[in-house]
């Protein structure tokens, strides 16, 4: 069999690929996040958010950053648990990194019809190491340009007040109640017109039903429409 022949899709393949096209049978799925500062409820939000919407019968995934899986993740885990220091700027970049060691995964994921909710995202590491002395903001946000842009933010915005009053934070690194102020100042400042800002000192079960009136409607309106890039 000559190469060409070997190349050529069948009548099959070319027929579905070309009705795909005409007619968008794989529309594309949503990129949501969620933010916030450390004991804000993100996680039981997400996971919360992912079953109900494959209930929905929507593809969903769920993805966490930092990742600590991977080699990369790894130095994050160390970092975090105080078992390893880096300079501010090498552990900004390695988060960043983190992000874009998946971003291939991100984008053919929503290519494919595939939601995804995610962890945390870019605007955490802006938050957390902007907080930081001498840690310019804008230099903060640059090596996260060009990653897929999500569709919906879903801020998590605790009291500050009650979170002092509450503390309990665990061991790692940047848990204490200064730092996670600065973080959400941060956090404010980075706020745009894809941001929904909830209150996360309500009960759980409202909170959530608010989360997932926006989710269903950002999944069907996204459809057919491209993605977008930070920032
Ligand atoms: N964090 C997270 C960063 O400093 N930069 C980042 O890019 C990301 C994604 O990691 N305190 C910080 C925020 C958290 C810590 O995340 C671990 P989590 O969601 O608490 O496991
Ligand atoms: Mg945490």
């Amino acid at each position: 069999m000559r190469d060409e022949e070997l190349e050529r899709p069948s009548v099959h393949e070319y027929w579905f690929v070309k009705l795909s096209k005409m007619t968008s049978l794989t529309k594309r799925g949503a990129l949501i996040v969620f933010e916030g500062c450390d004991r804000s409820g993100k996680t039981t939000q997400c996971k919360k958010l992912v079953e109900n919407l494959r209930n929905k019968g929507i593809t969903t995934e769920f993805l966490c950053f930092p990742d600590r899986s991977t080699a990369i993740g790894k130095v994050i885990d160390s970092y975090l648990k105080k078992e390893e220091e880096l300079p501010d700027r090498t552990i900004h970049l390695t988060f960043a990194a983190n992000i874009w060691e998946n971003e291939q995964k991100i984008k053919s994921a929503l290519q494919n019809g595939v939601t995804l909710v995610i962890d945390r995202y870019a605007y955490s590491n802006v938050a957390y190491s902007a907080a930081k002395e001498a840690m310019d903001f804008k230099w903060c946000t640059l090596p996260a340009t060009g990653l897929p842009k999500p569709d919906v933010v879903f801020f998590l915005d605790m009291n500050m007040e009650a979170m002092e009053k509450r503390g309990g934070f665990g061991s790692e690194r940047y848990e204490t109640t200064n730092f996670q102020r600065s973080v959400y100042n941060n956090f404010k400042k980075l706020i745009d017109k894809s941001w929904k800002v909830l209150n996360a000192d309500q009960k759980k079960d409202v909170l959530h039903e608010e989360i997932l009136t926006n989710a269903l409607s950002i999944t069907e309106n996204v459809k057919n429409s491209e993605i977008g890039y930070l920032w």
